[in-house]
Formats: structure tokens, sequence, C-alpha cells
């Protein structure tokens, strides 16, 4: 029998297909994916999960539907962890300062001043020792697809201007639930005090805490422009966020499925950095506009405070262990030098 040249070219493209393992449809069960994250969903956050959401529908022809829940409305980032490890819900994105308590060399992207600039990030977390780090989370209960950009943290507080390392002496400041941070800042002589993202805006309108410390990003998508006065510009530690799988429920997905999600974090990586700075380049003027003051804290008392902080440093790096440590300090050296 003659095959119709139609039919023919067909077959070999189905081969083609199959033989360069390109998912069919088939690879594909119907699946609900809920997507956890804190800030609202009008935030850089929110619109890197809608942007991963998209991507994952198109790749599954709809077969994989990503629902996108923020204002942690599925609880803060520990509650979210826990949750996926117990399998009852299946993607989060967070601050990897929230998981030290699961994997202490997470602690290593708390380090203060660690990265210059973002480059430097993009290099050393999307590198070797940034894996090696991601893949602590495994048999912890939890997959790390990729990190995004959280950003340069800054100081905003109702207090003053932090001019100088003594400002910060009687300023309540809630920090993230971590000892680096918590260590760092009573090093640094303020009150700090750790509480959930998801209790900050709160805890600042009730004046339970004078202060906090995020990148411009979310001091405007959280409007702590609200119920803040001051910015000081410090740029004191570079925050990545951390886009998980619960590994419970990524253990039953076809290895089809999980190349897409693979896929699709890396595409919603690049989307997300760029969104992210494009907002923070231009937030300043906003952030003003709202009418915040804003200050830039002198060199010179950045430096103070790294003086002040090489004591905690030390203490990361037992946390983290001293290979990770020195391999986290060569790449960022390599990466500086490129
Ligand atoms: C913080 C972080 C937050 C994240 C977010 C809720 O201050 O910077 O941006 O944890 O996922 O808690």
């Amino acid at each position: 029998m003659r095959i119709p040249f139609a039919l023919a070219s067909l077959m070999a493209a189905v081969t083609t297909l199959a033989a360069t393992g390109q998912a069919l449809a088939q690879d594909f069960k119907p699946r609900i994916v809920r997507f956890g994250y804190g800030l609202v969903d009008d935030s850089n956050q929110g619109r890197a999960v809608r942007f991963f959401a998209k991507e994952v529908e198109k790749a599954t022809g709809g077969k994989m539907k990503v629902r996108a829940i923020g204002n942690a409305s599925l609880g803060s980032d520990t509650q979210m962890q826990q949750a996926l490890i117990g399998g009852a819900q299946e993607m989060m994105v967070g601050s990897t300062a929230t998981l030290v308590g699961l994997s202490p060399e997470m602690a290593v992207w708390d380090t203060p001043f660690l990265f210059s600039n973002a480059k430097e990030a993009d290099v050393v977390l999307d590198g070797p020792v940034g894996e090696k780090v991601k893949a602590t989370l495994e048999p912890k209960g939890m997959v790390g697809l990729v990190y995004w950009e959280n950003g340069f943290r800054n100081l905003t507080n109702n207090k003053r201007p932090i001019a100088k390392l003594e400002d910060l002496a009687d300023v309540k400041l809630r920090v993230m639930q971590n000892n680096v941070f918590l260590d760092s800042f009573k090093a640094l002589g303020a009150n700090a005090v750790p509480l959930p993202f998801s209790e900050l805006f709160t805890a600042l309108e009730t004046k339970a805490v004078d202060g906090q410390e995020n990148p411009f990003n979310t001091v405007l998508s959280s409007k702590f422009y609200e119920v803040q006065k001051y910015l000081t510009v410090s740029n004191h530690v570079y925050s990545p966020w951390i886009v998980t799988v619960s590994k419970k429920w990524w253990d039953t997905l076809s290895a089809a499925e999980k190349k897409v999600l693979q896929d699709a974090a890396i595409k919603s990586r690049e989307f997300e950095r760029k969104d992210t700075r494009e907002e923070a380049a231009k937030a300043l003027a906003d952030i003003k506009a709202k009418g915040m003051q804003v200050n830039e804290l002198p060199a010179a008392e950045a430096g103070r405070m790294r003086d002040k902080l090489t004591a905690v440093n030390t203490g990361i790096a037992k946390t983290v262990g001293q290979g990770t440590w020195d391999e986290v300090q060569a790449a960022v050296k390599q990466a500086r030098a490129a």
C-alpha cells in the first residue's frame, strides 16, 4: 500500500516529536496547582506567579491549571512551607530567609552586604553553589525550582531618618523570622522583633513596631508609605525569593509534567527579575510622591554597620558550614571580577 504524502510527513513529524522527547497531550493529567504567595496580587510577586501560570497552561494545553493565590490567603511563608511538606499545597514562592529553620544553608543569602549588585546575585544564585543550596530543600520535603528577585532591602521607620548607626538605637524594627536577621539588627543596636510578613502592615499601623526593612517594590505594593514616614536607602542585604514545589506532589508527576514546571520556572525567572528591576528603578520617585521622606545612608555609615556585622558573619559561616560559606565567597569574588 502506498502511504499518501501528507500522511507520511505527519507520521515523520510524530516520530521526530517522540524522538526529541517532546511532550504529547497524553503526558499531562488534568491537575490543579495551588501556588501561594504572601504579597498582594498587584505586586512583582503576583505578576510573576500569574506569568508562570500562563506558561504552564500553554505548555500543557490547559490540562494543568495553576491557581495564583496571594495575600498570604494560604498562610504565611512558614505555614505554606508546612503545607507543601505535608502535600496539602502544591507550590509557593517566598523568602529564602523564612526557610532557614528547615535548611540552615539558606542563611548564606542573608549575609549582610554579600552582593553589591543584581548581576552578582544572578550569577551566584543561578550558578553551582546556588543550585547546591537549593538542593538542600529536597530531603526536607520541598523541591526548589528557581530563585526570583525580592531585591535589595532598605529601612523604613516612623522615628527618624537613619543617617548614622546610632539612629537605629531605640527603633523597634520588625525583622523576618530568622536568626541572621535578628542577630544582625541586634548587633546594629535596634530593638529587633521577628514577625511574619502577613502581620507586618497591622503592626506598623498600630505602632506595635516602628519600622521594617524591605525592597522599594514592597514598600509600594504593600502600601507601607501609608504607615511609615522615613525611608533610608541602605541596601544592607539582597533578598532572593525561591519558587518551591511540594516534594510529595512532585513525586506523582510524569517526567513531561516536571519538565513543563521547570521550563516555566526558568521563563518566569527572566520575567520576574526584569519586571522587578524596572519597577525598582522608578520606585524612589513614586515613594517620594506618596509623601515619604527619603535619605541615603552615607557610605561611611554603611561601612560602620559592616564592621559591626563581622561577628554575625562568623555565626552564618557556622550555621551554613564553612564549605558552603567559602564557596559562596569565592563565587561572589569571581562574579565581581568578571
Ligand atoms: C519579608 C519578605 C517578604 C516575603 C514575601 C511575603 O519581609 O521580604 O517579601 O517573605 O514572600 O518577609
